[in-house]
Order: C-alpha cells, then structure tokens, then sequence
C-alpha cells in the first residue's frame, strides 16, 4: 500500500467491539483523576478483569495523589485477556483545551506501553463517552496521536487497535482512517 505515510498507517487496526475481550499487551481505560472505575468503559474492565485493579488504582492514588488529565498510569490487568491495563485521564468536554488534553492522554499512554516493552495496545474512544468529547474529534485526534507517535521514533509497539463499541463511533473512526489510506 503506498501512502505518504508508509507503514505506519498499517499497524493500527480499527475495530468494533467489547474492548475487555482485547487479547493485546495493554489495553487502555478511559479512567478519572480519583481513578474510581465507577461507570463506563472503566466499570466493566473492572467487572471483568477483577476488583484487584480498583484496589491497585486505589494504592496508586494513595501514593501519588490524583492523576492530572493527560497522564497515564499502569496496572496489572488480572483476569482480563490482556497483560496491563494502562489508565489515562482524558479530558472532560467544556473545561478548555480539550484536544491538546486528548493528544496529551493518547500519547503518554503510548509512551507508557513503550516503557514496558509492549507490542500491542487497544484504545477505546477516550473521552467520547460520560467525558462529552465529539466522537467525529475524537477519531481524529486518536488515530493522528497514534500515526504522530510511530513515525516519531524507534518503538516496541508493533499494533495499536481502536476498539470501538458502538456504530456511530466506530463509524467515525473507519471513515477517518480510510482516508489516510
Ligand atoms: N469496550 C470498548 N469501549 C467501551 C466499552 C467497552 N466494554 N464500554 C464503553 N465503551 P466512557 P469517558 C466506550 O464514558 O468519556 C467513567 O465513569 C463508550 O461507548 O467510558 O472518557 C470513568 O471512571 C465510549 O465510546 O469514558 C470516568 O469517570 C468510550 O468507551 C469517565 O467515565 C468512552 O466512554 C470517563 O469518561
């Protein structure tokens, strides 16, 4: 495939579905700054991966206080498919600069994965959710955060899957990744 952008396009993968079911080294929770998984994306990786990962956020939390928007932390994944759960803060829609906020919480989640050695992560659509971000933004600056990361340097990151759960977001997601094509 020929496109300005070689083969780094090729390594991201857009899919619809259950991002728990992941089998990738990381997946990646659309967390809090309390990282308190209460609802959402967050509520069922801890329904199915085990209460141990609040309990390992909450141990985190004691230590290093709230996690600001934008950054990403990691824990084990327990009984998920997955070997790491990598909790980011992605910006709540309203309180100003939201897509530097988003890029910020996408790339540090990849750097993270990067640190750890990992091959393979999955994102959901950060933000898109109980956060308010528009979906059609929200594509847009996950895919450019990702191809913006593995054309910036030398990474053990091989994948990056976009597993969306609905159809309009995934929608959003197919058709800006098509054009990239
Ligand atoms: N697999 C993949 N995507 C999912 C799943 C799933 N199992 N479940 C939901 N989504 P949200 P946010 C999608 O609200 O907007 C929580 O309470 C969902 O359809 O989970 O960043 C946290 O603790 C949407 O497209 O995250 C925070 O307080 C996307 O995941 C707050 O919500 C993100 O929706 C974070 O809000």
């Amino acid at each position: 495939m020929t496109n300005h952008f070689g083969s780094v396009v090729e390594r991201i993968v857009i899919k619809k579905g259950d991002i728990t079911k992941e089998n990738v080294d990381a997946i990646v929770n659309a967390a809090n700054s309390h990282l308190r998984h209460g609802g959402g994306v967050a509520l069922a990786i801890v329904k199915a991966g085990g209460i141990e990962i609040q309990k390992e956020s909450d141990e985190i939390i004691k230590k290093i206080g709230m996690v600001p928007t934008g950054h990403a932390v990691i824990t084990n994944a327990y009984r998920l498919p997955c070997k790491f759960v990598i909790h980011t803060v992605g910006p709540i829609y309203g309180e100003g600069n939201e897509d530097e906020k988003l890029h910020k919480a996408i790339y540090n989640s990849l750097y993270l994965a990067h640190l750890y050695n990992l091959k393979s992560i999955a994102f959901p659509a950060v933000s898109s959710g109980i956060f308010g971000f528009p979906k059609d933004r929200c594509a847009k600056v996950l895919i450019d955060t990702a191809i913006e990361f593995l054309e910036s340097f030398q990474t053990s990151i091989e994948k990056v899957v976009f597993c969306l759960f609905d159809d309009e977001t995934y929608g959003y997601f197919e058709e800006y990744y098509k054009n990239l094509l």
